[in-house]
């Protein structure tokens, strides 16, 4: 896959060179490039923003030189994803979807915005990385490239592995323990030291379907629910068919116990 980002401040990209990521742009599976709208600029003092026309606070990327800068790297088959507050909140699926690409071109944005003429006539897709306000779009563009570049072909090792994962099947991660078997006496739980490989997934499962419900209700559906009302005490296999779906009941909060600060009124926004 091929990655041109459209930024200000290409070396605030760095940190991709390291770990994961810079093995996949060393073995060629991933190339990542950085195109600078104030090259694409024609006046003395390489000019990239300007005052908002109506007035009010702050700057506004000029249209001409991310114009310039995107075209200069486009080709037909380009994905070109705006980072903003507006965006499509980011997630595992879009991550996928994104993967499948060959070509993305990430527009950085910085000031109060661009002007919104890139949005409607050169993006192809606007992405937002979460409900808050950064300082730029670079930060929201290395989390879009890490969490896509992990998903190709070749970039996470045997061990590493991409299928067996939160979010990819829905569920968030069972605990993990490693060596030793007690830390500060706190042991590991039994039935993962038995070796009883089929006892152990049926343990996992049920931390992660437990642990779902607990601290992000929100992604539990019905077969979820179903599943976890399932004790485990019947009979496995040759399921009967189900004769209606338990109803989905409105997405509770996630568990406040385990956040540190719920405080902050509902629905905020930062846009
Ligand atoms: N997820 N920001 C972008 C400037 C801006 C505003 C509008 C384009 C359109 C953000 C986020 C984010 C702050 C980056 C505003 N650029 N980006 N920047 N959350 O907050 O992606």
């Amino acid at each position: 896959m091929r990655i041109d980002v459209v930024t200000l401040f290409p070396e605030m990209f760095a940190p991709l060179e390291h770990s994961i990521l810079g093995r996949a742009i060393e073995q060629g599976r991933l190339t990542v490039s950085y195109v600078n709208p104030r090259d694409f600029t024609s006046d003395r003092h390489r000019t990239v923003d300007d005052y908002p026309y109506g007035g009010g606070p702050g700057m506004v990327m000029k249209a001409e030189p991310i114009f310039l800068a995107v075209e200069s790297v486009a080709r037909p088959d380009s994905a070109v994803v705006l980072l903003s507050p507006t965006g499509r909140v980011f997630k595992q699926s879009i991550a996928a979807e994104l993967a499948t690409r060959d070509h993305l071109v990430l527009i950085c944005g910085h000031y109060e915005g661009v002007d919104e003429r890139v949005r409607e006539h050169l993006a192809t897709d606007e992405i937002s990385i979460g409900d808050y306000v950064l300082t730029g779009g670079e930060l929201a563009a290395m989390v879009v490239i890490d969490a896509v570049a992990r998903l190709l072909p070749g970039v996470l090792g045997h061990a590493e592995s991409a299928s067996d994962e939160s979010h990819s099947h829905g569920l968030l991660e069972y605990p993990q323990y490693t060596r030793p078997p007690e830390f500060r006496g706190w042991p590991v739980p039994e039935r993962l030291l038995s070796g009883h490989h089929a006892e152990i997934a049926k343990w996992r499962r049920r931390q992660s379907l437990e642990r779902t419900a607990q601290l992000r209700p929100d992604l539990m559906t019905s077969e979820l629910l179903a599943e976890l009302a399932d004790d485990g005490t019947k009979k496995r296999g040759r399921r009967r068919r189900s004769t209606a779906e338990p109803a989905t009941s409105a997405p509770a909060e996630p568990d406040t116990a385990v956040l540190a600060d719920s405080t902050a009124p509902e629905g905020e926004s930062p846009v």
